[in-house]
């Protein structure tokens, strides 16, 4: 199954696994590099220490290339593209943002940067600055989300650019993976199949959720923030999205934000805290572990499509 974005970072099937904030650490990044895919280590919840230490241990733990995902609205983000820099991270992708004022840094340092886009205009703009590729992010995934399907942004984005394009969102089997192929994507990116990954090391309550929900189950709350985030529903989001509706101040709704990923992911509360997840979790049943889902995606997908017939 090997392609331009295969060849661009030496990994074996395109398959990256997305940088899920306070859950894509060493361990779930390492065993998707293993696999033959892009495992990634999501900077966003680590100052410049926790980041290194996060990246020395993947140094460990594999041989392949993985990347790191700088969440450009971190507070320590200067830090973090230090230290990707000084340890010569293969892959950087980037979310939440226009990566603009890191690009020069990261591109003498020769980390390939993969910048993940909600729209046409970004995906221009970060080709024009030198992203070796660009992820197109429809709104069915979970997390910060922008405004458009993934049926409709990977075929615009893949018509405005030359750089290859992976497309997320909404994508979790072979069929969801030939869908892809078929918008002229080269690669997939998957962040909810792999929360219920065997070595996700997010808390079993939240794996939990993510293996009952169903197709309606997630919410778009934060959309007055300037920063909507796709969640499942539960007290919290419900409460989140009435106050929003009654025109509770920024002030009031940052609070209720605040930390509420963490209290999910780690300290397992998933009434009280946000588990951020893609609308696909409905079709996730099982827990599996990296290598199955990374050699079962691609062996169906190739099925998928040598069987299709008009
Ligand atoms: O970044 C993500 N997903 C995330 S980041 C995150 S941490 C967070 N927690 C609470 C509130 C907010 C964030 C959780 N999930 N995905 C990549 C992504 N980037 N999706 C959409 C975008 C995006 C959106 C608008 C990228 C750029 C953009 O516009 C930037 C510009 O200036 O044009």
């Amino acid at each position: 199954m090997s392609n331009a974005v295969c060849d661009l970072l030496g990994i074996k099937y395109p398959v990256f696994q997305g940088g899920m904030a306070w859950i894509a650490e060493a361990t779930l990044a390492s065993a998707v590099s293993n696999a033959g895919g892009l495992g990634i280590i999501a900077a966003m919840n680590s100052n410049g220490e926790q980041l290194r230490e996060q990246i020395k241990k993947a140094k460990e733990l594999t041989d392949k290339p993985f990347g790191v995902n700088l969440m450009l609205m971190s507070p320590y983000i200067k830090e973090a593209v230090e230290v990707v820099c000084e340890e010569k991270v293969a892959v950087v992708t980037t979310g939440a943002g226009n990566p603009a004022p890191y690009m020069e840094q990261l591109k003498a340092a020769n980390v390939k940067v993969i910048p993940v886009v909600a729209s046409v205009t970004l995906a221009k703009m970060v080709e024009n600055m030198g992203a070796s590729a660009v992820i197109a992010e429809g709104c069915e995934s979970g997390g910060h989300v922008g405004e458009t399907t993934t049926m409709a942004l990977v075929p615009q984005v893949v018509d405005a650019v030359s750089i290859p394009v992976i497309a997320a969102g909404g994508i979790a089997d072979g069929r969801g993976m030939a869908a892809a192929y078929m918008l002229g994507a080269c690669a997939v990116q998957m962040g909810t199949r792999f929360l219920a990954a065997k070595e996700c090391q997010v808390h079993p309550n939240y794996k939990e959720r993510v293996l009952k929900a169903s197709d309606r189950d997630t919410i778009v709350t934060g959309k007055k923030l300037g920063h909507p985030v796709r969640a499942l529903k539960n007290s919290m989001t419900r409460e989140f999205a009435k106050l929003e509706m009654n025109g509770a101040s920024e002030e009031e709704l940052n609070k209720m934000g605040a930390g509420a990923l963490r209290l999910a992911a780690v300290e397992g509360d998933v009434k009280k805290g946000s588990c951020m997840c893609g609308q696909i979790a409905g079709m996730i049943t099982t827990i599996e572990t990296c290598k199955d889902i990374v050699e079962g995606i691609c062996a169906d997908c190739k099925k998928v499509i040598e069987n299709f017939k008009f």
